[in-house]
Formats: structure tokens, C-alpha cells, sequence
């Protein structure tokens, strides 16, 4: 399908979502909120992606928010219907049963930066920067920011970051633990695409238990998670996958995963 806002490219299991509303930074408007569902399902679905890879069109921005001349003069309805939008698009992508990766080429601010951290791993450019600045328009991070970014460097940055909606660099963010990796701008997407290309050789189904255990624990107690982790553990042993894994090693050759 064509998008009007993305551009969705596909090489050997690997799908790259860009952003591609370059004039306005990428901004989120709500056709572009509809349509990351609509291809975060459609990838999900596709047993021949294996890795997803988000990012930005354009040389400035990977995101820099929400749309704020939609939201401008938005009721409180629509505010609302704006957020659902929101909501489903992101836990499309946190949700997808394959690892994704954002691969950030610049300002990722507000919504922006909550679609980065709805990803499973971040590597930023070294020219990009991050940040909340909600809070100067009157509003507050309302895509999972609040809760997302809590739980990964705890309350006190958190709230530093929310309430000051000052912009930190990609080295500052990285060294706050808010993303994986910082590359020189250039290299940013053959980084990416190194890593994907390494992800894409392990097990998918494996991968997507993993995920889901790892996701589950910023929620779970303890005892609930290990439980769950026990449980997605016995799993892998009902695949092809995992006979293949160790018969393999084994065999001392590389395993081919089917996903099986
Ligand atoms: N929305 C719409 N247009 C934007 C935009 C945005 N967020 N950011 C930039 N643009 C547009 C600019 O209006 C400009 O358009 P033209 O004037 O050329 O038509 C074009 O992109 C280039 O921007 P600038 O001329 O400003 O470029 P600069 O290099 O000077 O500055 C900047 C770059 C990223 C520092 C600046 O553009 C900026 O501060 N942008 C706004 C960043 C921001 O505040 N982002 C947070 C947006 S609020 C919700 C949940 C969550 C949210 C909302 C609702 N619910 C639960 C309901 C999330 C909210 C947000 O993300």
C-alpha cells in the first residue's frame, strides 16, 4: 500500500518506516498517526520482515512531535480522539512481535521522541537531540512519555527533563540511559542496518518471547514475571527453532531459523 506520509522500503527482512513529512520535521498529524497503525499491523503480519527499522525523512528531524497546528484548536474531544489515535499507533509498533529499531537522524521532540521510546533499542546521530517541550505549549508528554521514561531513568530526571521542556543532546540523552547508542551522523543508518542484520539471524519466535517477557517486566512483580518468563521459556522448546538453535551448536555450523 502507499502512504501519503511514510515511505516503507523492504531489503532481505529488513522494513524501513520513514517519516516523510520533511517541511513540517516530520511532525505527527493524524493521517500520519493512521497510517504508522496501518503499516506497524501490516509489518507485524508479514512472516518475511523480521526487523523494522523507524526514521526520519529529511536531514533535520526524525520527529518533532505532534502536529501542533492540528492540536492548536483542538475540544477536548477531539483532543481525545487525537490521543487514541496515538496510543494505537505506538502500541502497534511497542507490540509488534519483531524487534524494532529507531535509528534517530536528528530533532526528536514530544511525540517524537515517545515514538523513539516505543521502539525496542535507539541509536541516535550525533547532531540530534531529544527532549519534552510539552510543558511550554501548555500541555505535558501524553504518549506514554510520562510512564516510558520514568520507569527508564527514574522520577527525578524525569521530571527534570518534563517540567524544564529543555532539549538535551544525543550524548547527554545517551548518557542518561535514555537511549542505546550514539553514531556519527553518516554512519547512522549503516549502524542501524549492522545491527538489524545481526538481530535478523536469530530466532523469531525466541526474539518476540523475549520481547514480550522484557516489555512485561516494567509492569509485572517479580514473581508474575518470572512466571511469565518460565512459561515463554517452555515455549521455545515446542519450535523448530529452538532444535535447530542447539542442534546446530551442536554441529558447529550456523543455525537457519524459520521461525517455526
Ligand atoms: N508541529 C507542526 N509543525 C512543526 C512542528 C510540530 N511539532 N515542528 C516544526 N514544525 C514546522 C514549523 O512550523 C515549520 O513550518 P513552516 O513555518 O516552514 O511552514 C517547519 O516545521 C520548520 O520548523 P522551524 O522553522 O521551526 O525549524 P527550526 O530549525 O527553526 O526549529 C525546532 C526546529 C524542532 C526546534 C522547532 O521547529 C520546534 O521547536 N518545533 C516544535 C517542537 C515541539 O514543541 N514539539 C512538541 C510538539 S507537542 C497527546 C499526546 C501527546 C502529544 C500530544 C497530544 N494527547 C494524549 C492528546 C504530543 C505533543 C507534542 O509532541
Amino acid at each position: 500500500m502507499d502512504y501519503k506520509n511514510l515511505l516503507v522500503e523492504f531489503k532481505d527482512g529488513i522494513a524501513t518506516v520513514k517519516i516523510n513529512r520533511p517541511k513540517a520535521l516530520n511532525a505527527l498529524n493524524s493521517e500520519t498517526l493512521d497510517e504508522l497503525k496501518h503499516v506497524g499491523n501490516a509489518l507485524n503480519d508479514n512472516k518475511d520482515v523480521r526487523v523494522v527499522i523507524v526514521t526520519g525523512e529529511g536531514e533535520k528531524a526524525f520527529i518533532a512531535g505532534a502536529d501542533i497546528l492540528e492540536m492548536k484548536d483542538m475540544n477536548a474531544l477531539e483532543g481525545m480522539t487525537f490521543s487514541q489515535r496515538g496510543h494505537e499507533a505506538f502500541s502497534t509498533f511497542e507490540n509488534m512481535d519483531k524487534p524494532v529499531i529507531a535509528a534517530v537522524n536528528g530533532f526528536a521532540l514530544g511525540g517524537g521522541f515517545e515514538v523513539a521510546l516505543a521502539c525496542d533499542i535507539i541509536y541516535a546521530s550525533d547532531k540530534a537531540k531529544v527532549g519534552f517541550p510539552e510543558i511550554t505549549l501548555g500541555i505535558f508528554p501524553g504518549f506514554g512519555g510520562t510512564q516510558r521514561t520514568a520507569k527508564l531513568i527514574g522520577l527525578a530526571k524525569t521530571k527534570e527533563l518534563i517540567f524544564s521542556g529543555k532539549t538535551i543532546t544525543a550524548q547527554e540523552a545517551y548518557e542518561m540511559g535514555l537511549i542505546n547508542k550514539v553514531v556519527p551522523h553518516e554512519e547512522l543508518m549503516k549502524e542501524v542496518t549492522v545491527l538489524a542484520e545481526k538481530i535478523k539471524a536469530n530466532g523469531p519466535i525466541s526474539m518476540k518471547l523475549a520481547k514480550e517477557c522484557i516489555n512485561k517486566s516494567l509492569f509485572l512483580d517479580i514473581e508474575s514475571g518470572l512466571l511469565l518468563e518460565a512459561k515463554d521459556f517452555g515455549l521455545c522448546f515446542g519450535t523448530k527453532d529452538q532444535k535447530e538453535g542447539m542442534t546446530a551448536f551442536v554441529e558447529r555450523r550456523k543455525p537457519t531459523f524459520k521461525g517455526e
